[in-house]
C-alpha cells in the first residue's frame, strides 16, 4: 500500500513555518513583522502548493506514460468553494500547519477563513462536478476536468431592506490555485461561412471559413485527491484577443475605441457565469461560451491523443467524455467536425467513434430547464456545426423511419430540429443521439425520463442506452472538512479515518448506539456546531437564537419548485398558532428557529418575491415579545459552499419539500444526513433513496406522491380548486399587512390562489403542517433522536460520490483507476 514519504506533507511544523516565512520574505516581499491574515493565508497557500505541484506533475507524467483510458469531465460550471482547508487534509498536512501557524501568531481557522470561494457554479449540478474531481482523483482515475475560467462567478448576494442586491463576485484578485497556461492556447472560430471543396481523391470536403478568432488560454487548476498521491488537473479556458493585444494598427490609425472594443468583446466571452440555474435563457453570448469552451476542450484532448499515435479506431478505448447536463452538447458536433472535416474520415467512421465517447447527464425535468437554441442563431454563429446537426437528423430520422416506418408523429416527436416558429435545435435529443449512455441522477428521476421525456427514445434506442447512476457528495469535505469533531469521534469508534475512503464503514457506529458516552459526545457535538452558527447569526444580523432550539434548515436556490414558499407559508401558520395560544400554553412549546439560504435568478423575479417574504416575516416575529425564543426567522446572506460546510453540521432538520418529480436528485439532503441532521421531505429525488438506505422511522415525508402530480394539476385547472383553510389563514394575515405592506406579497398568494397552484403548495400544506408538528414532539424525545441520527449517520454509506464515480466508471466509461 501507498504511504506518503516525506516529499508529500511536511516533516514537521518548524520545516512548514519556515516556508512560510520564506514565502512571506521572499514570494510576498514583506516582512514578517507586518504579516497580516491576508498575507500569512498567501504563504500558507502558497507553501502548501508547492507540495501539490510536485504531485500534481508526477500524476500527469504517471498518466501520461500509462497511457490508459481517460475520462474527461465537460461541466460549465465547478463550485469548488475554498481549495486551502481541503488540500492540508488531503495531503494530510493539517496538523502540521496548525501547529506551525499557531506559532507565528495565528489561528488556522482564521486563515482559512481568508481564502474566497472559488463559485463558478450555480447550485447543484456546479458542486456535483467539484464533488466528482475529488472522489475521480480520491479513486485514482486519470481524469480532468475541462470548464470556463469566469472573471465573475456566481454574484454575491446582499440583503438591503428584505430584498436581494446582486454584487458581482471578483475573485480572480489573488488565486495560488491556479497556473496560467500561456503556451496553451487555443484559436477559436466564430461566424464565417462554409465553402464546399474537394480532397485529392475527389471526395468532397468542408471548410469552415472567414468570421473571428478568439483565443482560448489555458489555466491549470490543481486538484489533489485524499490520501493519495494522485493530484488530477481541472482545465479551465479564458478568453482573449485573438492577437494578444488588441490591434496595434487599428490603434496607430487612431481608432483606439475600436481597436479596445475587439478586445473586450473577445474578453466578455469568458467574463460571467450565467446565474440561472433550472432555467434555458438563450442568450447570444452563452451559446458562445459553450462552443469556445467545447471547442477548446476538445482541441486539447484531440492533440492529446494524436500524440500516442494511435489509430483513430482507438480512440473510445482511449477516451471517454462526460457531457454534465447539455451545456456541452456541442463537443458531439465538433467531434463530428475535426474527424470528417479535419482529420478525413469518413461519416459513418467518425460518428461510431463520437457515440461511443460520449455520455450525457441529465440533472432535471423541468420543461424550462431545457435547452434549445434558434437555428438562426446556429447559423450565424456556427454554420458549419448547423450543417453536421442537420445531418445527423436527417440520418437518425432515417434509421428511425426504418425501424418504425409511417409514423410521421414519432419523426416530428424525436427530431433534433423543432418544427416551430421559430426553428429550434433541441440540445438534449442531440445528446441522446450522440451519446451511448444516458443517465438521471436519482432513481425516481430517471425512471421519469424514461417514461416521459425521452420515452419515444427508450423505444427507438432501447431501454439499455437510458440508465440511472444516483448523485453522492465527497465525505471529505462534506464531513471530515465540515464537521472534524464529528469525523474524529467516527474515526476513534470504528478504528480510524478508513470510512472516508470507503464511507460504508460507516455502518460499524450502529453498534454504537447505545454507549452513553458515545451518545453524549456525539449530542455534544451537534450542539457545539450550533453554537458556532448562533454566533455567525449574532455577528452577522445582531439577533440571539437559543442554540437548544430545534434549527430547521433550507439552504439551496430560491425556486418555486423547491418551495421555499411552503416553508414560510409554514412558518406563519406556527407564528399565528402561537399567537393565539395563552401564555401558559405557549410555555409548552418546542422553541425553533426557521433558517433560510439561497440565491434567486436576478431575472426571477417571484424567487426575489420569496426572498422579501421570508425577511418581512423575521422583521415581524423576531421582535414579538409573545413570542420570544419560540420561533425565529433567518435569512442567511449570499449562501454558498463555505457557508454550507457552516450551516449544515448545525442542522437538527433540513427541508427538501420540492413538488414530487421536480428534483432530480438534491445532494444537499445527503450531506445534511451524514452530518446528524434529520430532514423533512417530499417523496421526490433521492429522498427516496435515503429513506430506502436509512429507513422509514428515521426520515418524516409528507405531501402528495409524483404519481398523483398530473392529476391534482388538471383538477386545479378543470375543476374547483378549494385552498387549504389553514393556507387561507397565512394569507389573509398576509395580506391584512401583518408583515408590511399588505399588498407586496399578492403574486405569491396569486400563484396558489388564483393560478392553479402549479407546485401544489396548498395540497401539501396540512401534511406539511401536521408532519412539522410530529416533528416538534418527536424532538422533546432527545433521547430517541440522537438514536436517529446515529443510525441515520450510519446507513450513509451509499451517498459517497465514490460510489457514483464507481458506478459511472463502470457501466459508462468502461475506464479503471491507475496504481500508484
Ligand atoms: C441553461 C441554459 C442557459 C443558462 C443556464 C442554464 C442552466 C444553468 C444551470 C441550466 C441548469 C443549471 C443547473 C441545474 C442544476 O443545478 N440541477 C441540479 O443538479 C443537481 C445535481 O445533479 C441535482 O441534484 C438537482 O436536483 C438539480 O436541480
Amino acid at each position: 500500500a501507498w504511504t506518503r514519504n516525506k516529499f508529500q506533507g511536511f516533516q514537521n511544523k518548524d520545516e512548514f513555518e519556515k516556508e512560510v516565512v520564506r514565502h512571506v520574505e521572499t514570494t510576498l516581499a514583506r516582512s514578517m513583522f507586518n504579516c497580516d491574515e491576508t498575507a500569512a493565508y498567501s504563504a500558507t497557500s502558497l507553501a502548501l502548493r508547492d507540495r501539490l505541484i510536485l504531485e500534481w506533475n508526477k500524476t500527469q507524467q504517471r498518466q501520461t506514460y500509462r497511457d490508459s483510458k481517460r475520462i474527461y469531465y465537460l461541466s460549465l460550471e465547478f463550485l469548488m468553494g475554498r481549495a486551502l482547508d481541503n488540500a492540508m487534509l488531503n495531503i494530510g498536512a493539517k496538523s502540521v500547519a496548525k501547529d506551525g501557524l499557531n506559532e507565528l501568531g495565528f489561528r488556522i481557522e482564521d486563515i482559512i477563513g481568508q481564502e474566497h470561494d472559488a463559485a463558478l457554479g450555480n447550485g447543484g449540478l456546479g458542486r456535483l462536478a467539484a464533488c466528482f474531481l475529488d472522489s475521480l482523483a480520491s479513486l485514482n482515475f486519470p481524469a480532468w476536468g475541462y470548464g470556463l475560467r469566469y472573471r465573475y462567478g456566481i454574484f454575491k448576494q446582499e440583503i438591503i431592506d428584505g430584498y436581494q442586491v446582486e454584487v458581482p463576485d471578483y475573485w480572480l484578485d489573488f488565486n495560488p490555485w491556479e497556473f496560467p497556461r500561456h503556451d496553451v492556447t487555443v484559436d477559436i472560430q466564430f461566424g464565417g461561412y462554409v465553402r464546399k471543396g474537394q480532397d485529392e481523391n475527389g471526395k468532397t470536403i468542408a471548410h469552415w471559413e472567414g468570421g473571428e478568432i478568439v483565443q482560448a488560454v489555458a489555466y491549470d487548476v490543481p486538484t489533489p485527491g485524499y490520501d493519495t498521491p494522485t493530484t488530477n488537473n481541472l482545465r479551465l479556458w479564458s478568453s482573449k484577443a485573438a492577437s494578444g493585444e488588441f490591434d496595434f494598427q487599428k490603434f496607430n490609425s487612431g481608432d483606439y475605441e475600436s481597436s479596445v472594443a475587439d478586445q473586450q468583446r473577445a474578453e466578455t466571452i469568458s467574463a460571467v457565469l450565467y446565474p440561472n440555474d433550472n432555467l434555458d435563457r438563450g442568450k447570444e453570448l452563452r451559446l458562445k461560451q459553450q462552443y469556445f469552451w467545447v471547442a477548446a476542450s476538445l482541441y486539447d484532448i484531440v492533440r492529446r491523443f494524436k500524440k500516442s499515435k494511435r489509430a483513430w479506431s482507438e480512440f473510445p478505448d482511449q477516451i471517454a467524455i462526460q457531457l454534465n447536463d447539455t451545456h456541452p452538447t456541442l463537443a458531439v458536433v465538433e467531434l463530428q467536425r475535426i474527424l470528417v472535416d479535419i482529420e478525413g474520415l469518413d461519416w459513418d467512421d467518425a460518428w461510431k467513434i463520437v457515440t461511443t465517447t460520449f455520455g450525457y447527464t441529465n440533472h432535471t425535468v423541468l420543461p424550462e430547464a431545457l435547452e434549445k437554441w434558434p437555428v438562426t442563431l446556429v447559423q450565424k454563429l456556427l454554420p458549419r456545426h448547423l450543417q453536421i446537426i442537420y445531418d445527423v437528423n436527417l440520418f437518425f430520422l432515417q434509421s428511425v423511419e426504418k425501424k418504425f416506418p409511417n409514423d410521421r408523429d414519432l419523426l416530428s416527436r424525436v427530431s433534433i430540429i423543432e418544427e416551430s416558429q421559430p426553428k429550434m435545435v433541441r440540445m438534449a435529443y442531440l445528446a441522446i443521439v450522440g451519446s451511448h449512455k444516458v443517465n438521471g441522477v436519482a432513481e425516481l428521476h430517471s425512471d421519469l425520463l424514461q417514461t416521459t421525456l425521452f420515452k419515444d427514445f427508450v423505444t427507438i434506442f432501447g431501454a439499455d442506452k437510458f440508465t440511472n447512476v444516483t448523485n453522492g457528495v465527497t465525505p471529505r469535505r462534506w464531513l471530515h472538512q465540515a464537521n472534524p469533531r464529528l469525523s474524529e469521534l467516527i474515526a476513534s469508534k470504528i478504528g480510524g479515518h478508513g470510512f472516508l475512503k470507503d464511507l460504508t464503514a460507516l455502518n460499524k457506529i450502529e453498534q454504537f448506539v447505545d454507549d452513553k458516552a458515545f451518545r453524549k459526545e456525539w449530542a455534544e457535538i451537534k450542539y457545539a456546531n450550533k453554537v458556532r452558527l448562533a454566533k455567525y447569526i449574532k455577528s452577522t444580523l445582531d439577533l440571539n437564537v437559543n442554540p437548544s432550539a430545534l434549527f430547521d434548515v433550507q439552504v439551496k436556490r430560491i425556486h418555486e419548485y423547491k418551495r421555499q414558499q411552503l416553508n414560510i407559508f409554514g412558518a406563519i401558520h406556527r407564528y399565528l398558532t402561537l399567537k393565539a395560544m395563552s401564555p401558559e400554553e405557549r410555555k409548552k412549546q418546542q422553541p425553533r428557529v426557521s433558517i433560510y439560504g439561497g440565491k434567486a435568478a436576478p431575472g426571477y423575479w417571484m424567487a426575489k418575491q420569496i426572498i422579501h417574504l421570508i425577511n418581512s416575516v423575521g422583521a415581524v416575529v423576531n421582535k414579538d415579545p409573545d413570542i420570544g425564543d419560540l420561533l425565529k426567522v433567518i435569512f442567511l446572506e449570499d449562501y454558498n459552499v463555505s457557508k454550507a460546510e457552516m450551516i449544515i453540521p448545525a442542522s437538527d432538520i433540513s427541508e427538501h419539500i420540492s413538488t414530487a418529480g421536480t428534483e432530480g436528485s438534491g445532494t444537499s439532503n445527503m450531506k445534511f444526513v451524514l452530518n446528524g441532521g434529520l430532514i423533512i421531505g417530499t417523496c421526490d429525488g433521492a429522498n427516496i433513496e435515503i429513506t430506502r438506505e436509512i429507513g422509514q422511522e428515521n426520515i418524516f415525508l409528507f405531501g402528495n406522491l409524483s404519481e398523483d402530480v398530473e392529476d391534482l394539476r388538471h383538477a386545479h385547472t378543470y375543476g374547483t380548486h378549494t385552498i387549504d383553510p389553514n393556507l387561507t389563514k397565512v394569507f389573509e394575515a398576509i395580506q391584512s399587512g401583518t408583515f408590511g405592506e399588505a399588498n407586496d406579497f399578492n403574486a405569491l398568494i396569486s400563484a396558489v390562489r388564483d393560478h392553479g397552484d402549479y407546485y401544489l403548495v396548498s395540497d401539501d400544506f396540512q401534511s406539511y403542517i401536521d408532519t412539522q408538528n410530529m416533528i416538534d414532539t418527536e424532538y422533546r424525545n432527545q433521547e430517541e433522536w440522537v438514536t436517529k441520527s446515529i443510525r441515520s449517520v450510519a446507513r450513509m454509506g451509499f451517498f459517497s460520490s465514490d460510489r457514483c464515480i464507481n458506478e459511472y466508471a463502470e457501466v459508462i466509461w468502461n475506464a479503471e483507476p491507475l496504481a500508484v
